[in-house]
């Protein structure tokens, strides 16, 4: 790609309303490494990736894009491609070693350190108070499935929000729930790797719960602009046979139901609940939780890939499903091209979305705070990183968020998944989506196609162009 063509985007009708956040994403365990360092605690991750057999080729985030010590370097790559916002988050046993208990202020002050550079650089900072990296003395404790770990998060989220919240204006709770709960304790397929459907529908109850009291909490302190981040994935039945359609009907229960109605309705979908309890594993629930669960936000962040079709099979598969009573659930394999990490490519499924959003809670601003590819990227004889396929996908889902906003939802910012390569929980760093190519042995960055693509986009929202 070279400049004429980046400039060439004008025929791309992608015209954003003023004042439109446009930022890239990140996550602390997937990029920081450092874990030894200034008196980090252990996380879940570290224990899991550090288990044989539980991550591609043993990966573990130990060095990662080493950003810990790099954050400056990519800070001015964030202010090179003009983000006007990143989307970060805190790794809880920095700046809390053992999950509660005394602070680790050389954890603390990493993250004011960064903070400073991002507002320095007119970088908005989006703070996700966790992205799966619980310490691991509160997974020895039970972790999320586990009531009191909902009260040491709220905890966390006040020291974390005494230390920042007067230089950090966006404040998020979680980083998709349904992966902390579903993927970590009933697949197996992420840290904890458990798979017990009981803990499963506890750590769900208590994550949401974590987030309530952490709402409330923040809230009282001054916080103004908080949200949630939850991951959707539209569920279509493979046929209209009634047992496919039940199928998708539990699916799209559990992966997006049963996260976005406690926090924007104050109730758990009645089919859900009920779907839970028949698989012997009822959301814990006590008086008084969802009234805190729904504590109101300002902000949804939406997190999209790609859509699914299901069917109903006769016997359980056998493989490992985040469903709590799904063992007779399968994927229908994408129709059509896919990532390398085997996704399908469905820009209308995210207007879908969105659409459906905004008829839910219809009050409530969308922020896109994840959204990208992943492919197999190289750097080139000439020295830069071609990325076709993620230039197309990138033009095709910003496309379908203007769609929406068309339609009148009222999307107000879109973070890119991600600023840069980096770890890819069980994939390890098999997999690529960043905007910015790092070269683990040398952690030397190189914009990608796509990120001039993008910068170039953010510069004509900019000029109003
Ligand atoms: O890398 C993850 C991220 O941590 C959470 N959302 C999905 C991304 C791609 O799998």
């Amino acid at each position: 790609m070279t400049s004429t063509d980046v400039r060439g985007l004008s025929g791309t009708g992608l015209t954003f309303p003023p004042g439109f956040t446009f930022g890239a994403a990140t996550a602390s365990y997937q990029i920081e490494g450092a874990v030894d360092v200034d008196g980090r605690g252990p996380s879940i991750w570290d224990t899991f990736s550090h288990t044989p057999g539980k991550t591609f080729e043993g990966h573990t985030g130990d060095v990662a894009c080493d950003h810990y010590h790099r954050f400056p370097e990519d800070v001015s790559l964030m202010k090179e491609l003009g983000l006007s916002a990143y989307r970060f988050s805190v790794a809880w046993s920095r700046v809390l070693p053992e999950g509660a208990g005394p602070v680790e202020q050389r954890g603390l002050d990493f993250y004011r350190r960064l903070v400073d550079e991002l507002l320095e650089a007119g970088v908005a900072p989006w703070l996700t108070l966790y992205h799966w990296d619980l310490p691991q003395t509160l997974q020895d404790r039970g972790g999320w499935a586990d009531r009191d770990t909902a009260a040491r998060f709220a905890d966390y989220a006040g020291v974390m929000y005494d230390a920042l919240g007067d230089r950090v204006p966006h404040w998020s709770t979680l980083n998709e729930p349904m992966c902390s709960s579903l993927l970590g304790y009933m697949a197996g397929q992420h840290a904890p790797g458990h798979r017990d459907p009981v803990e499963a529908s506890r750590a769900v109850h208590h994550l949401l719960l974590g987030h309530g009291l952490a709402t409330g909490l923040l809230r009282d302190k001054g916080a103004d602009h908080l949200g949630i981040t939850l991951n959707f994935t539209p569920m279509s039945p493979a046929t209209d046979d009634p047992a496919d359609v039940d199928a998708a009907r539990r699916l799209d229960g559990q992966q997006n139901r049963m996260f976005l109605e406690p926090i924007v309705t104050g109730a758990y979908p009645v089919d859900v609940a009920e779907d839970l309890a028949a698989a012997g594993a009822p959301l814990p629930v006590e008086d008084g939780d969802l009234e805190v669960i729904s504590t109101p936000i300002d902000w949804l962040g939406v997190n999209y890939y790609f859509e699914s079709t299901v069917r109903a099979v006769t016997e359980p598969t056998g493989k490992p499903s985040p469903w709590i009573g799904g063992e007779r659930i399968e994927d229908v394999e994408p129709e059509g091209a896919t990532t390398t990490m085997g996704w399908g490519i469905s820009p209308s499924g995210f207007t879908g979305l969105l659409t459906r959003l905004h008829r839910i809670a219809p009050g409530l601003p969308l922020f896109i705070t994840e959204n990208g590819s992943a492919w197999n990227d190289v750097v080139d004889d000439d020295g830069q990183v071609h990325d076709p396929e993620r230039v197309e996908y990138l033009l095709q889902h910003l496309a379908s968020v203007v769609d929406a906003i068309e339609q009148g939802v009222d999307v107000r910012g879109y973070f890119a998944w991600s600023l840069m390569d980096n770890f890819e929980w069980a994939r390890g760093y098999d997999q690529r989506f960043g905007l910015v190519h790092v070269d683990y042995r040398t952690q030397q960055r190189t914009l990608k196609d796509s990120a001039r693509v993008y910068a170039e986009i953010l510069r004509r929202h900019r000029d109003g162009a």
